[in-house]
């Protein structure tokens, strides 16, 4: 067996695999030890869009081969190296896009019925973020019924889906400079879902045939995400189901109990988990619950993205992030993992076999062979579902096998809940909501910048390192992290979102954080929440002081372990929205030179962003990332 030490850092993980080798389960981990990567698939030059391919144009780098041998290589009917490395690109951004739109549709269309009052079990919570949405997409408010503001909000966002001309609503949310560079460059959607079927026809077999104007394209289906499916998802979800407010979490797999029910919900919409959460609450399902012998009554806890939703909103325990799904079911104490859609690992299912954990999938664009039930989740029948669940996961615990049950203790406690509104109000304070004192601290030095760290943990690299210790790295050099997905719940499970983290800072961050009272981790959703960092981004643009538009800005993003094609999409949107974007573990063109250099220098010129990449050394990442935050506040006149 492998030394599970070097592929994780926390101990309920090392543990779990150290149990899986010795009662025989195989989990992710245990594949990535087994399976190499094809190594061409995985620098993007494997083109296979046609039936006279799959053509595996170039061969990983290394092999004994001059720079214009390698050039001349096509695919069969001609296709560059370039192409084919920019057609994969922007297909990834086009799932990842679609990933997220798509998501945000079925906010959006909970949220529309809920308003017209269809949704027994939903209904509207933030009215002040309803004005405020609706005057962004220019709908009247004044001497109108909360009902009638909602139903127009509900039904403008639909109606951006299937737009066919204009711009869509969002884009002037942008600094003006921001929307001036993409109007010249011909890259704001018209509507969310075309620019993703316009990137699926234009990768067609014989369709788009250069390179930048490949990137370009993918480019706006990739803003199409950003300022609009992902932007719509956080909006609509914080008016129907509430905006973050910090509020006390706890991660790991601690939240599951020797003497409850214990139910994780796993995926990204939290449609039904928000419904779960009143269901578990529910007096009837805890005494029923104790009726079958769980003392302790119905434990709670979540994963991935859906795990956010309900953390930020309820303060509902985090168990895991992405590698810690196949673990909890490990722990032999989980009555029902309950997923929806997006980084829902198949292996669960023939893992799930060895265990009595139900696994119930819920989306109806999302079954699982082998699951043990399956609900095509429709909202008007929300607590009946959420209770029927719930009543099975009760059903199932007298079958957990005592003998197979081993729970971690591991608890770390965390403040989260900072949607961009709350950063403003704890800056400023209430009466006068207001980035500037941020502004401030970043003129007089005291933070040095800001980096986004977000996204997928990966079985390739250990587990959680990456994020940690660049996050560790960055605040000790005063960079305030703002941190969104599965790379929240790495930072959070280091104990990074607490206040007391401060002692891993820089004086100047220290001083801010002690000040405010808030970690030098803000934690701020979810995956398509890294909308709110690009309000976030564009508010402090709007406070003053840092420059006229994003890319003035000493502000990074980075996915140091990402996985997922949304990941690609949320880069591009960051680039495109002037920010530098470093990825590691692998980029998806990095076998062809041509499309990278494109992605990682010249793409600089037009946005003021770019890609960058460095494999696994965290150390090294922060070096880059700093250096870039260095010379924005050179540009801006405001380095020591
Ligand atoms: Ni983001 Fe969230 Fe996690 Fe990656 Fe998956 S859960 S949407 S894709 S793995 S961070």
């Amino acid at each position: 067996p492998a030394d599970w030490t070097q592929y994780a850092i926390d101990t309920p993980t090392i543990e779990g695999l150290k149990k899986a080798d010795r009662e025989g389960y195989t989990t992710a981990f245990h594949r990535a030890r087994t399976m190499t990567a094809c190594p061409i698939g995985k620098g993007g030059t494997c083109c296979k869009i046609c039936n006279m391919g799959p053509c595996r144009v170039l061969p990983p780098k290394g092999k004994d081969e001059t720079p214009e041998e390698r050039k001349k290589r096509t695919g069969l009917c001609g296709a560059t190296p370039e192409t084919i490395a920019a057609r994969n690109f922007a297909r990834m951004v086009a799932a990842g896009a679609a990933a997220h739109s798509d998501h945000g549709r079925h906010v959006a269309h909970t949220f529309l019925h809920a308003a017209k009052g269809e949704l027994p079990d939903y209904q509207i919570k933030d009215i002040p973020k309803l004005f405020a949405i609706a005057m962004d997409y220019d709908i009247p408010t004044e001497g109108r019924e909360i009902k009638d503001i909602a139903i127009d909000v509900g039904k403008r966002a639909l109606q951006q889906y299937g737009q066919q001309d204009g711009e869509i609503l969002n884009v002037k949310r942008a600094p003006l400079k921001r929307q001036e560079i993409w109007k010249q460059e011909g890259v704001i959607p018209a509507g969310i879902d075309r620019p993703v079927v316009e990137v699926m026809h234009m990768t067609h077999m014989g369709v788009n045939q250069e390179m930048e104007h490949i990137i370009r394209l993918a480019t706006k289906c990739s803003l199409a995400d950003g300022w609009g499916g992902s932007m719509i998802a956080t909006d609509l979800s914080d008016i129907l189901y509430g905006t973050p407010v910090p509020i006390l979490g706890k991660v790991n797999l601690g939240c599951m109990k020797e003497d409850t029910v214990n139910i994780i919900v796993h995926g990204h919409e939290p449609s039904l988990s928000e419904i779960i959460v009143q269901a578990v609450q529910d007096p009837e399902m805890i005494a029923y619950a104790k009726s079958k012998g769980a003392t302790g009554g119905i434990s709670l806890g979540g994963i991935c993205c859906t795990s956010n939703e309900i953390l930020m909103r309820h303060g509902i325990p985090v168990a895991g992030n992405y590698l810690q799904q196949e673990i909890a079911v490990i722990t032999g104490a989980l009555e029902a993992i309950v997923v929806d859609v997006q980084c829902v690992m198949q292996g669960l299912a023939e893992l799930a076999k060895c265990f009595h954990t139900q696994v119930v999938t819920t989306s109806p664009i999302a079954k699982m062979q082998g699951a043990y039930k399956h609900y095509s989740y429709d909202e008007r029948y929300g607590l009946e579902t959420a209770k029927a669940i719930v009543k099975d996961a009760i059903d199932n615990f007298p079958n957990r096998d005592k003998n197979k049950v081993s729970i971690p203790t591991e608890q770390q406690d965390m403040v989260v809940g900072f949607s961009h509104e709350t950063i403003s109000y704890m800056l400023g304070g209430m009466f006068r909501a207001s980035y500037r004192p941020l502004n401030d601290n970043i003129i007089n030095g005291r933070v040095r910048g800001l980096a986004g760290i977000v996204g997928c943990g990966n079985a390739r690299v250990k587990n959680d390192y990456l994020h940690v210790e660049l996050a560790k790295e960055l605040i000790k050099n005063d960079v305030l992290v703002l941190t969104t997905g599965c790379s929240a719940i790495a930072l959070g499970k280091a104990g990074l979102l607490t206040p007391e983290a401060s002692k891993y800072c820089g004086a100047g961050l220290a001083e801010v954080c002690e000040t405010v009272g808030i970690p030098p981790c803000l934690h701020m959703g979810s995956c398509v929440d890294n909308s709110r960092i690009l309000m976030a981004a564009t508010a402090v643009v709007r406070d003053g002081g840092l420059g006229d538009d994003i890319s003035d800005l000493p502000a990074v993003g980075c996915a140091p372990e990402w996985m997922s094609e949304k990941a690609v999409s949320i880069g591009q949107y960051f680039v495109a929205s002037g920010v530098y974007v470093l990825f590691g573990v692998g980029f998806p063109t990095i076998n062809e030179d041509v499309c990278t250099n494109y992605l990682f220098k010249d793409i600089e010129k037009t946005y003021g962003g770019r890609w960058d990449f460095v494999e696994k050394d965290p150390y090294e990442m922060a070096k880059r990332i700093i250096a870039q935050i260095d010379a924005k506040r050179k540009a801006l006149g405001i380095d020591k």
